[in-house]
């Protein structure tokens, strides 16, 4: 076979991946659950491992010329058990939403009740939300935030009392604070549920000694592979001591359910990729690093409240900063297109209580752990924070034309006129042009 370079098959897809490296250098990316990759993660991700099909586990597998893979999927097994300080792992689940109905499936029966947080107050879809096939599955019910961003207890162990859930979730995509597994925990095992923490957001953090670990509270642990962990994208399911003995064959029952109950052949190449992402997050860097994250977010939430943005939370004791636009006048939607525009990548969200829809809501969504793997520190996050209400105070003054109308034809029209006015601004552009000389003190591949 030919070996011809990327650049020879592919002129199409090379200039692609060229224009989104060139973007990935010159944006402030600040989607909490957005990451660079080691070059390290990425080799392993485009390696041969890609070619092979090994449906089943090692030593256990249905096709023939698994040895190399065995001891790889082993090697992947062996680090995130002893990382997460875990009893069992499985790291096949191609993505956190099948890591969750993998989870759905392996201890519930279809009708089963489930306790998760509302989708609308950070929830995530995987765990029983009404658009999702979970809520068809499963019978789903919610608890939410309180205004000043904390779980709302009282309603979480009400609704846990009333519905006796099979599962009590933990996570999702909007949570400010440090997450209180002793407490979930003690609400599960009073009404016998099995207590899962979907960590996605924050596996890099619970490594790194930037937030507490679950390990000693859920039965279960559900994370993506791609956020604060830094590799590439994926999920795995962590099986505790604590699950354990609520279940001897829960190990077991996970595993069935991932393959053959869910998935067929695992991602080998993305398996290689996060045994090399887990070694780099045992490192004494990945420790500074976690805990950088979290004092970049605090930094950047503290300079947004000093210009008078709301919190979620009040601020940030993590790698997201949960923004209210209410009292600037604004939506979320305007403020991540016109973001865009600047070069400072963020993405909107519902927030608790929020009067406006999801497509267009009241919220903002920015999260540190990007630009802390470039290297930036709480000197930049200032900077970030100044050019954010640079853009919201510019929008303020903006003509939104009809945006927010009642008549859906108007508002549509002038959102689209917005767009298009947005990449053509020049306000916008001066911020992106100092944006753009920030990022290259910090280049992308000098990590790379
Ligand atoms: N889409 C992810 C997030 O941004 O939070 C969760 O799946």
């Amino acid at each position: 076979m030919k070996k011809a370079s990327l650049r020879k098959v592919d002129i199409e897809i090379t200039k692609l991946i060229l224009a989104e490296e060139k973007r990935q250098q010159d944006c402030l990316i600040m989607i909490p659950s957005e990451n660079y990759s080691s070059r390290a993660v990425r080799e392993a991700l485009g390696s041969v491992f890609t070619d092979k099909y090994s449906e089943g586990y090692p030593g256990k597998r249905y096709y023939q010329g698994n040895q190399v893979v065995d001891k790889m999927e082993r090697l992947c097994i062996e680090r995130a058990e002893k990382l997460f300080g875990v009893a069992h792992a499985n790291v096949q689940p191609h993505s956190g939403c099948e890591g969750n109905l993998a989870i759905l499936s392996a201890v519930c029966r279809p009708g089963d009740p489930i306790l998760s947080q509302h989708l609308y107050m950070g929830g995530h879809l995987s765990m029983g939300q009404t658009a999702s096939i979970t809520s068809k599955f499963y019978r789903p019910y919610y608890y939410g935030l309180t205004k000043d961003g904390d779980i709302n207890w009282p309603e979480l162990e009400s609704q846990a009392k009333k519905y006796k859930p099979k599962i009590i979730f933990c996570g999702g995509t909007g949570f400010t604070r440090v997450f209180n597994f002793a407490r979930f925990a003690r609400i599960a095992d009073e009404v016998g549920a099995y207590f899962v923490a979907d960590i996605s957001h924050i596996p890099g953090l619970v490594v790194g000694g930037a937030h507490p670990s679950p390990k000693n509270y859920a039965h279960l642990i559900m994370t993506t592979t791609h956020k604060t962990l830094r590799g590439p994208r994926g999920a795995m399911i962590l099986v505790t001591r604590k699950g354990l003995k609520k279940d001897p064959e829960l190990a077991n029952k996970i595993d069935k359910a991932v393959f053959p109950g869910l998935q067929g052949g695992p991602h080998n190449n993305n398996i290689a990729a996060l045994c090399v992402a887990l070694k780099e997050a045992a490192t004494r860097e990945f420790k500074v690093y976690a805990r950088q994250i979290v004092k970049n977010s605090q930094a950047l939430a503290k300079e947004l409240i000093k210009d008078d943005f709301t919190l979620v939370g009040g601020g940030s004791a993590n790698h997201m900063i949960w923004i209210d636009l209410t009292n600037k006048g604004l939506d979320g939607w305007t403020v991540a297109w016109a973001g865009d525009a600047a070069g400072l990548i963020c993405n909107r969200q519902t927030v608790p209580f929020d009067a406006r829809s999801p497509y267009y809501p009241s919220g903002l969504r920015l999260g540190t752990p990007a630009v802390t793997t470039r290297g930036m520190k709480e000197k930049e996050m200032v900077l970030v924070a100044h050019w954010l209400n640079d853009i919201v105070e510019y929008l303020r003054k903006f003509d939104l034309g009809d945006i927010g109308s009642r008549d859906k034809e108007k508002d549509q029209l002038a959102r689209k006129i917005f767009k298009q006015k947005v990449f053509k601004d020049s306000h916008l552009s001066g911020i992106r042009s100092k944006i753009k000389k920030l990022c290259w003190k910090f280049p992308v591949q000098s990590i790379n």
